[in-house]
């Protein structure tokens, strides 16, 4: 991570899973405050936008020599600006970064980025969404975080990646633990039936019927069975 706010990052990689992984050695978050390669006296890393208009744009002085100083010259590794112009991030990018021993997140912040960190520092650009950060390091610790869980080692075996909604292509199916009643709302039956084939039947036809009702454009891309798309026809409202 390569970011003007390394406090920003405490909490997400002290706790839970990725604190964990990180504790048994199963991840490694290395924190650059590129500021501190800022030459001049008042440590400067923004300035204002040639041209005129309004905002601060980040300079690209200290921000090449942090990462050229960490990661060598060019870099071995893919770059990644994050910024709200980027490509939408999608499990399919947390699963290719995945594979990579290391990768740079750059965190931008202030109005943008001088036009010469893109094109020359970054290898690809990602945003997190269609709304916008006051800087990178949020949309950082997500796609550190997504891309983390996947390394080998880093979740349990109670906490597999494999049945995740989005990387089956469809949403998860309604999950129930005990008590078997509360408040009068009970458990669906075929769960407490101990019938496994008839559990995986039910919790794929939710899964279908959840990505129809909450996410249609899931369901155009998924990899649908003839059973499946049977059982939506016979559905059909
Ligand atoms: Cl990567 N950065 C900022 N500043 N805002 C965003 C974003 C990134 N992704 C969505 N909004």
């Amino acid at each position: 991570m390569f970011t003007l706010f390394p406090g920003m990052f405490g909490g997400v990689l002290g706790e839970s899973i990725i604190g964990r992984a990180m504790a048994h050695d199963r991840l490694e978050v290395r924190l650059h405050n590129f500021r501190e390669h800022a030459t001049d006296r008042h440590h400067t890393v923004d300035d204002y936008p040639y041209g005129g208009g309004p905002g601060m744009v980040l300079k690209p002085e200290s921000l090449f020599t942090a990462v050229e100083a960490a990661l060598g010259t060019p870099p071995s590794c893919p770059v990644i600006l994050l910024t709200p112009q980027g490509k939408p991030f999608q499990q399919k990018d947390a699963e290719r970064l995945a594979q990579f021993p290391a990768f740079a997140l750059l965190c931008g912040h202030y109005g943008g980025v001088d036009e010469r960190i893109r094109q020359h520092l970054a290898t690809e650009e990602l945003s997190i969404g269609d709304y916008v950060l006051t800087g990178g390091e949020l949309a950082a610790m997500v796609v550190m975080d997504a891309v983390a869980r996947l390394i080998p080692g880093v979740l349990g075996s109670e906490e597999s990646p494999a049945s995740d909604s989005h990387t089956t292509g469809l949403l998860q199916y309604p999950l129930y633990t005990r008590p078997p009643e509360f408040r009068g709302w009970s458990v669906p039956e075929v769960l407490l039936s101990g019938n496994h084939q008839a559990i995986a039947r039910w919790r794929r036809r939710q899964a279908l019927l959840r990505t129809r009702e909450k996410r249609p454009d899931l369901l155009v891309k998924a990899d649908l069975t003839e059973e499946d798309r049977r059982f939506l026809n016979e559905q059909e409202p």
